[in-house]
């Protein structure tokens, strides 16, 4: 697996090669605003490895994914999600043609905010 995809539009933003409004970046993952949101707030947590889907993801990549999902309520809330329970968020990993995965590197989408935006 490439740490880097020349031609993936995730990995263009890791880099700064495509401009993106940032909630979080640390060393292995970053996270920034949906440019097309499905909810009040959406942003998506990217780990910087290009990592094509879930469905590449083996034992090698629990200690970042763990951490993505660990860091996902402080940045929920820090982006303008409501507290649990009467708040609250959806987390969402798209894989695959079947999920509507567009992007073909790993991404967590959390999208929270006053309903009706919640379908399914
Ligand atoms: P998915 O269907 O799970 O692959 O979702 C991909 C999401 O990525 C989609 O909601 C739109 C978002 N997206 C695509 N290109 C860009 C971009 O250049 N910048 C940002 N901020 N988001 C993007």
């Amino acid at each position: 697996m490439s740490h880097s995809d020349p031609n993936c539009i995730f990995c263009k933003i890791v880099e700064g090669k495509i401009p993106s409004r940032k909630v979080h970046e640390d060393e292995e993952m970053i996270a920034f605003h949906d440019i097309h949101p499905w909810a009040p707030v959406h942003f998506l947590m990217v780990p910087k490895a290009h990592i094509p889907s879930m469905a590449q993801v083996g034992p090698e990549h629990a200690g970042v994914l763990g951490r993505m999902m660990a860091l996902a309520p402080r940045l929920a809330l820090e982006a303008g999600c409501q507290p649990y329970p009467a708040g609250g968020y959806r987390i969402v990993v798209n894989t695959g043609e079947h999920a509507g995965q567009e992007v073909h590197h790993l991404h967590i989408h959390v999208m929270g905010g006053p309903r009706p935006w919640l379908k399914g």
